[in-house]
């Protein structure tokens, strides 16, 4: 342990990446101190120690989507014999007690983790840190005062929160995902501005709960997604239910007398349209928090263009300051990709370990109603990378057996393997539409680490009847262009 500085480590931000990062080091010895705040929201929305993913993100929005499944499966069961009472509701009937029961999941994670911390002397500082120099930090707590640290080492670990746009009304009548899974009262008809995943998933689980859900595309859907699989997902959404406007932006939102909000907005040929909403919910993208952290007292740069912080191995400019997570530029915005990556950084810092984090074939699933998974490359990348004439992209469309009873569309169930077409036929993407897509490509990211070939892929003898196993029964290229659908 320094002696010169209080701390080994202080890590400023308690969330997916700092956590791991501060648990780690403190397991080898390091003395350890972490700084979580939570700035409100507009809305006055805010929350407890754990970051993003528990509070606001993965946790709450996978538990609405379950909510959003169960009611779908309710429709269902008549299907398989079931006899339910009473006629199933296509809204749901109570969305206070769906609120409530994610909210007490959250806040006993909440607890969980602080008593984590505690019981491994962890020392936890709910203040708002900013930098001071290069190995001092200052939390301003709630109350106004102000907690000095000083330690050898600092990660930076802020996160990020949801922008909104600069036009008239936004800040003032608009919600993000930030408020939507603590809101005090349904939602209503809701405007979803921005489909990226964290809008496409909030549309999908409010029309699944019941809500009349539009998503207002400014330009395509999903980018940085293969594109063929982001259209199944949209257009699988449209038939759901979900509204799509495309080409368009919001240009204002007013409160009406009745406590509705009009929207206005613009299409592609400049033409103003208006549609009255009860919720307008914008998730165009998000915002690191880095200048708050006054970060030219220490000298770490951060980058004009997004605020965010490049830095090779985790390390910023600044020799002893490093940073993990969402902050960091070009690095898949992801929970398990900061936990990862905390911790070998605090293996590397107090256990000379050299291992380093691998960001490349990190698996993601978007959880639209139906769910969207994949590994590696887009087909527009790996042509852009290794070129049309090197790579071969197998697909085929599929049936899931458990969508024949209760006659569910099958039209979007698909799935792609792009491998190189050279010797060894590596596979260099997955993508999957279907159940469960995060539990299916799981394991195959696995085994694209493992430098997964096509010919082993085919050699792999599937699990039946499950829809994972129609990876191994692929054989249909795209260049032949055979007919990718069911032929029985
Ligand atoms: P965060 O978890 O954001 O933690 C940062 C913490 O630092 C926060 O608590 C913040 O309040 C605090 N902080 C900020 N500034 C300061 C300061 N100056 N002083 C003290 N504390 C400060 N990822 C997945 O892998 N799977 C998913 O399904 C998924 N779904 C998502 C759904 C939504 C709606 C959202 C918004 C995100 C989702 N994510 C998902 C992304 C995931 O939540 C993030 O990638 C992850 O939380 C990033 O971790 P982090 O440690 O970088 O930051
Ligand atoms: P993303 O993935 O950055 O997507 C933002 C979406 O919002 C995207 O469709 C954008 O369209 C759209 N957008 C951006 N700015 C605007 C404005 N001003 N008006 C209308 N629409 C806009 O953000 P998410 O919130 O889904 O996710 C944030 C990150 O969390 C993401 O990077 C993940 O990795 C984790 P565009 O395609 O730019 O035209």
């Amino acid at each position: 342990n320094s002696t010169k500085y209080q701390y080994d480590l202080v890590v400023i931000g308690g969330g997916s990446g700092g956590l791991a990062a501060a648990k780690e080091a403190v397991e080898l010895g390091a003395k350890v101190a972490v700084f979580d705040y939570v700035t409100p929201s507009p809305r006055g929305s805010k929350w407890g120690l754990g970051g993003t993913c528990v509070n606001v993100g993965c946790i709450p929005k996978k538990l609405m989507h379950q909510a959003a499944l169960l009611g779908e499966a309710i429709h269902e069961a008549a299907a398989f014999g079931w006899q339910i009472p009473g006629e199933p509701k296509s809204i749901i009937n109570d969305w206070d007690s769906l609120k409530n029961a994610v909210q007490n999941h959250i806040k006993s994670v909440n607890w969980v983790t602080r008593v984590e911390l505690r019981n491994k002397n962890v020392d936890y500082i709910n203040g708002n840190g900013y930098f001071k120099d290069n190995h001092t930090v200052v939390g301003v707590m709630k109350n106004g005062d102000e907690k000095v640290v000083t330690a050898d080492k600092i990660i930076i670990a802020v996160g990020g929160r949801p922008r909104y746009p600069d036009i008239p009304g936004a800040l003032e009548y608009g919600i993000t995902s930030d408020d939507i899974f603590s809101l005090d009262h349904a939602p209503g008809k809701t405007l979803i501005v921005g489909a990226g995943y964290i809008g496409l998933e909030c549309a999908g689980f409010l029309n699944g709960l019941g809500y009349d859900a539009t998503i207002m595309v400014r330009s395509i859907v999903l980018r940085g997604f293969d594109q063929q699989m982001a259209n199944l997902v949209a257009e699988e959404m449209e038939q759901r239910g979900v509204h799509f406007i495309y080409q368009a932006k919001p240009k204002a939102v007013k409160k009406q007398d009745d406590g509705r909000l009009m929207v206005h907005w613009v299409d592609k040929n400049g033409e103003m349209h208006q549609d009255i909403y009860d919720t307008i919910l914008f998730a165009i993208g998000r915002e690191a928090l880095t200048v708050q952290l006054k970060p030219e007292n220490a000298g770490v740069q951060i980058l004009q263009e997004n605020k965010k912080i490049f830095a090779e191995n985790e390390q910023t400019n600044v020799s002893n300051i490093f940073a993990v997570g969402d902050v960091l530029h070009k690095r898949p915005e992801l929970t398990p990709v900061a936990i990862h990556a905390g911790k070998l950084l605090a293996r590397r810092l107090f256990g000379n370990s050299v291992e380093q984090m691998d960001y490349t074939n990190v698996a993601t699933t978007v959880f639209s109603p139906l769910e969207y998974g994949c590994v590696g490359m887009g087909e527009e990348d790996a042509i852009t990378h290794y070129g049309k004439e090197n790579i071969e992209v197998y697909h085929a469309f599929y049936k899931p057996t458990e969508f024949f009873i209760p006659q569910k569309n099958m039209s979007h169930c698909y799935v792609k393997v792009i491998a190189l077409n050279n010797a060894d036929e590596r596979i260099v993407g997955m993508h999957f539409i279907g159940p469960h897509a995060g539990e299916v490509i799981q394991g195959f990211s696995a085994a694209i680490k493992c430098k997964l070939t096509f010919p082993i892929l085919k050699s792999t003898v599937g699990i039946h009847p499950t829809s994972a196993e129609e990876f191994t029964r692929v054989f249909i290229t795209k260049s032949s262009g055979m007919d990718p659908t069911p032929q029985s």
